[in-house]
């Protein structure tokens, strides 16, 4: 006797102990089947599963398990992005420790994605924070030492006063310390860089062979690294020192009317020694935020040195001034500036009142032009002696050409890529392994040292690095000469243990970072999957990791991600009041619909409905997944992540869908159990499967999960029409299968209750018959009089007088033509008859 429902309560569990049991989703590494590596971005072990992650893993897992189904061997696993800065303030707020805390959030977050029946292996299961883990990386970083791919500089970083402490650019709002809310100072460290610039070119060359990611995260990644062409050239000083310029726009030398120097140039330093209102501005252009975007966009300031550069071509004095726009670290840390043409240079002038200058108009007649802005755009060149009239690029050519002949400087190419600075002054990351001796310097950890692992006992309540305050953690003999020396007390930025974690899922030995013979069999990832708010850094560190090593021959392949999806958020509707002129949030979960308004449950007034928008903490518009799983069980809850927009849109979190989503889950059930009770009519369900099993693979080869979906609903709809009968008993023996990747729970339990044996995660994607998916059969439109009059169904093919002698027979075609005569029947095969009477 069949069961009239099907009960996720005990069916989910039930099959999910199935898999483990069987070790259904273990990868075999020795298998001969053909390996699909497939990879979700790992989690950040938070404390709970959100409805990201919920989309992002059933993504993943409905290609894992579709690869599976049809003959790969699967890689599919799952770990922690565990170090990182909300556990340390964990720690300071309620003092926990970063580790406990840790652990605790990856045993609540594993419990709910074993809730979700994903189909991974979990016998390679790490977290960044285990020291097999982060040992391994201290080694792989030493390695990147030895290759010269790892240094020390000085380098500036956001300093909080008051918490005394490095502040991540992050952390600094409106250029105060977000704990303490002092105003933040940039100070220079001694830090560790990765250098990432030395593969600039290799980086952004490779995004050509990418040919599987999303256009748009090649270009960011493209105008990330900002590969421009330019000149380098020095101006003669009126103090008869030189000031080197780097511009990428030679062309517009002739509009240039001042210099100007970063605050760290020597040229601001040394006069910074000598006058104090130089000293005493550079230290206010230093109290500003480091970014570029924050420079950006920060009140332009400037401090007149008094020297004055001679222009290569005229020879007239341009002003040298200091302006807080000006990086240090990009070029030279100087530039010629051009009002005229450069939207920053025309704020700075317009507010000190120095020249602007028009070199490029439209056309010669618009040389005298007023300007109102900085024009970026493309034109010729107008009051540039005897460059007027060439085009932007040849004037850039003929200017390079005339400042190298003058021996002055040369063309160059620059990345705006920066150098990765990996140093990090907190506790819970992966310790830099390095010494510190007064005699030897810096002196590598040796191997047999490794791993330097985090001491336990630390105390948070204090502000600053506690490993730096730990009384004999840092305190170590120098391997090299035996004398006292201390440990590095910086830790690696977490975004170096997302660099490599890919490798370490293809092997786990204990005495090495991985196995070269595991990674290649595995590697590179063949579909990973995350969101695009790690289309830069994440992507790019990774990318540059797996160039690195194949660089010291640790592997063989130079990218890591061979195609990439990056999926849409999940999104929900907000609710506001504005209260004493600020914007409160509420949650849906205090909120009552009220057809198109909402009202706050708590008083009964109304609230307003904002946009739809990606769910954060901040708009309180989050929904928690967990309270669904329990009610709906999981198929119900993947099914929605996978219906009705496509994976790289935003979904819409509906209550009603997911609602829908749990009767659709019945109605499967009912339609391959229950008696059938179909007329018949209308259907074709043979073909209609085998059209079903064809264009499901396809969708999902294509990550056109909604496609597929929406494919499953019609062939729900056809076997409820069919009659009895082996075409019905056929379609219902499929569809196990064909909903196994999206709702595997219920279909392991349809498989069991219609009689079929295994597991279907095991068994093998359904054969289609190609022949089946000919359509065979056309509709003809009858036109009498140019009127459509009648539809009739045929076989494809009909020559044209049977065509005409079924149309004239139609009943409707005789009704409308009336006895009157016919003059002429034009035939076009297999689409129209019309008869002209
Ligand atoms: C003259 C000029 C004229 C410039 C013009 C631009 C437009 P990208 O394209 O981002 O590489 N620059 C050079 N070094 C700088 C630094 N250290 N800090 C701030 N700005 C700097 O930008 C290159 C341009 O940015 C250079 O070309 C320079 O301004 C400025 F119509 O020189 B240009
Ligand atoms: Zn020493």
């Amino acid at each position: 006797m069949s069961e009239t429902r099907f009960e996720p309560d005990t069916a989910d569990g039930r099959w999910q102990r199935a898999w483990d049991e069987a070790g259904t989703f273990r990868a075999d590494s020795d298998s001969n089947k053909p390996k699909s590596f497939v990879l979700e971005m790992f989690p950040y072990p938070s404390g709970r599963i959100h409805m990201g992650h919920v989309r992002n893993y059933t993504l993943g897992d409905v290609l894992a398990r579709y690869r599976k189904m049809t003959g790969h061997e699967v890689l599919h696993p799952m770990g922690w992005d565990a170090f990182g800065m909300p556990a340390e303030n964990a720690a300071m707020e309620k003092g926990v420790h970063p580790g406990g805390w840790t652990r605790d959030n990856i045993a609540n977050m594993k419990a709910q994605l074993k809730r979700l029946g994903f189909a991974l292996d979990w016998s390679r299961e790490f977290a960044t924070c285990d020291p097999e883990y982060y040992g391994q990386e201290q080694a792989l970083f030493l390695k990147l030492y030895e290759a010269g791919l790892v240094y020390r500089k000085e380098s500036e970083v956001n300093w909080d006063p008051v918490d005394m402490t490095v502040l991540a650019n992050e952390q600094v709002i409106d250029g105060r310390g977000w704990r303490s809310g002092a105003q933040v100072e940039r100070r220079k460290l001694s830090q560790w860089f990765l250098k990432i610039t030395d593969f600039a070119e290799e980086l952004l060359e490779g995004l050509e062979s990418l040919d599987k990611w999303p256009d748009k995260v090649r270009l960011m990644q493209e105008n990330w690294i900002g590969r421009s062409r330019g000149l380098q050239f020095a101006f003669d000083l009126s103090d008869g020192e030189r000031l080197e310029v780097y511009t990428t726009r030679p062309d517009t030398i002739f509009g240039a009317t001042f210099l100007a120097v970063a605050a760290d140039h020597p040229v601001a330093q040394g006069l910074a020694a000598r006058d104090p209102a130089a000293a005493a501005f550079v230290k206010t252009v230093k109290q500003g935020g480091t970014t570029a975007a924050e420079l950006e966009t920060a009140e332009k300031l400037g401090f007149d040195t008094g020297l004055t550069a001679a222009h290569p071509f005229t020879g007239d004095p341009l002003p040298v001034w200091i302006a807080n726009f000006v990086l240090m670290d990009y070029g030279t840390g100087a530039i010629m500036a051009v009002p005229g043409h450069d939207q920053r240079d025309f704020e700075f002038a317009s507010k000190y009142g120095l020249p602007i200058r028009r070199v490029v108009a439209a056309d010669a007649s618009h040389a005298d032009a007023p300007m109102t802005e900085a024009e970026a755009g493309d034109g010729v060149l107008v009051n540039s002696g005897e460059y007027d009239g060439m085009s932007v690029d040849e004037g850039k050519a003929a200017v390079i050409r005339a400042i190298e002949g003058q021996g002055r400087g040369e063309g160059r190419t620059v990345y705006r890529l920066r150098d990765w600075g990996v140093s990090r002054q907190r506790y819970w990351g992966t310790p830099i392994p390095f010494i510190h001796c007064e005699s030897c310097g810096i002196v590598p950890v040796p191997e047999d040292q490794l791993p330097v692992v985090l001491p336990e006992d630390v105390d948070f309540r204090t502000p600053g690095n506690p490993l730096e305050r730990h009384p004999t953690w840092k305190h170590v003999e120098c391997p090299a000469c035996h004398g006292p020396a201390v440990r590095e007390t910086d830790t690696l930025d977490t975004f170096v243990d997302s660099s490599w974690y890919f490798l370490r899922f293809a092997s786990q030995p204990a005495d090495k970072p991985f196995d070269r013979d595991e990674a290649a069999k595995w590697l590179p990832v063949q579909q990973y999957i995350g969101g695009i708010e790690h289309a830069i850094l994440h992507l790019l560190y990774a990318r540059f990791w797996t160039r690195a090593l194949k660089h010291i021959g640790m592997i063989d392949f130079a990218e890591p991600f061979e195609a990439l999806f990056t999926q849409g958020m999940v999104t929900h509707e907000t609710y506001s009041r504005t209260q004493d002129g600020r914007e409160v949030w509420f949650g849906p979960d205090e909120v009552e619909r009220t057809g198109t308004g909402a009202t706050l449950a708590a008083d009964g007034a109304p609230v307003t409905i904002g946009k739809v928008v990606k769910m954060s903490k901040s708009k309180k518009n989050v929904v928690d997944p967990a309270p669904y799983i329990d009610r709906f069980g999981a198929d119900a809850v993947r099914w929605f992540m996978l219906s009705d927009s496509p994976p790289e849109r935003d979904l819409p979190w509906s209550e009603a869908g997911i609602e829908g989503c749990a009767r659709f889950v019945q109605r499967l059930w009912r339609i391959a159990t229950a008696p059938a009770n179909g007329s018949g009519a209308g259907t074709d369900l043979a073909r209609l499967t085998h059209r079903t099993i064809a264009g499901v693979a396809a969708d999902i080869e294509a990550l056109a999960f909604n496609k597929a979906v929406a494919k499953i609903y019609e062939l729900a709809s056809g076997i409820e029409k069919a009659a009895p009968g082996p075409e019905r008993a056929a379609a219902v023996a499929v569809l196990p299968h064909l909903v196994s990747p999206m709702m595997p729970h219920l279909a392991e339990a349809l498989h069991a209750e219609t009689g079929g044996s295994g597991l279907v995660a095991e068994a093998a994607w359904p054969a289609h018959d190609p022949a089946l998916l000919v359509d065979t059969q056309v509709t003809i439109a009858v036109q009498v009089k140019g009127k459509l009059r009648d539809t009739l169904t045929v076989a494809k093919g009909l020559p044209q007088d049977e065509l005409q002698a079924l149309a004239l027979a139609s009943e409707k075609v005789q009704r409308s033509l009336d006895g009157a005569e016919i003059r002429k029947v034009i035939v076009v095969p297999d689409r129209l008859v019309n008869i002209v009477a």
